[in-house]
């Protein structure tokens, strides 16, 4: 069969732009975490108000460093208001509506997705730069809809349990914490405090008061 050379051209042409395209979805999926929010976690949305986990939303600080984030999205705001978040540790966001659809978008970053009532969004990021973000309802959702917004503070924060600044630093407290007393490993918390300072209180026999005496060497410095 005859094909003339210039249709030949945008037959090709239009396979390689299918071929981009099918290849930059590839990527963003793969290589830029963009991947669908929803994980099928359902939720009555008429008791979303008075649901533990989102009746109370906030942010909570692991352990590890790591947060969660809980958010109520509404008609014509989000809950909380201001969220601080730590700077460059994975910060999980979860939310969901009682109302409506309404889109939930940190400017300027890859967070980014619809929050549709009966169910939960949820996605995790990280943000390796320290500042002001703001967040913004990008799905029509009313009259109010142009005043729906929030603000993200990503700042360093200081250990809130177990962790130092860095990760890498928390390598070095067993170690130090281990002279201290034995039972360091079940009380991060305390020893999290002060993991500078437990190393010079190694006459501490007891893990409780490990947690007193690094706080008073704290002091001392
Ligand atoms: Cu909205």
């Amino acid at each position: 069969m005859h094909v003339n050379l210039y249709e030949k051209i945008w037959m090709y042409a239009a396979a390689g732009i299918i071929l981009v395209f099918l290849a930059s979805m590839g990527y963003t999926t793969l290589g830029r975490a963009m991947q669908p929010p929803s994980h099928i976690e359902t939720i009555d949305p008429a008791s979303v108000r008075t649901d533990p986990e989102f009746g109370s939303p906030g942010v909570t600080i692991h352990e590890d460093g790591t947060a969660t984030v809980v958010i109520q999205a509404f008609m014509f705001a989000f809950l909380p208001l201001e969220i601080r978040v730590p700077r460059g540790r994975d910060v999980t966001f979860r939310m969901t509506s009682p109302d409506v659809i309404h889109g939930f978008q940190i400017v300027q970053t890859n967070g980014n997705t619809m929050v549709v009532p009966g169910y939960v969004s949820q996605f995790t990021t990280r943000f390796d730069r320290a500042g002001e973000y703001l967040i913004v309802c990008n799905e029509y959702c009313g009259v109010g809809h142009h005043v729906m917004s929030a603000t993200l503070i990503v700042e360093d924060m200081p250990a809130s349990a177990g962790t130092g600044e860095a990760p890498a630093e928390t390598g070095e407290t067993p170690a130090e914490t281990g002279e201290a007393s034995a039972g360091a490993g079940e009380t991060p918390a305390e020893t999290g405090e002060a993991p500078a300072g437990t190393g010079a209180s190694a006459g501490t026999g007891a893990s409780t008061e490990t947690g007193e005496s690094a706080a008073g060497t704290e002091g001392d410095r």
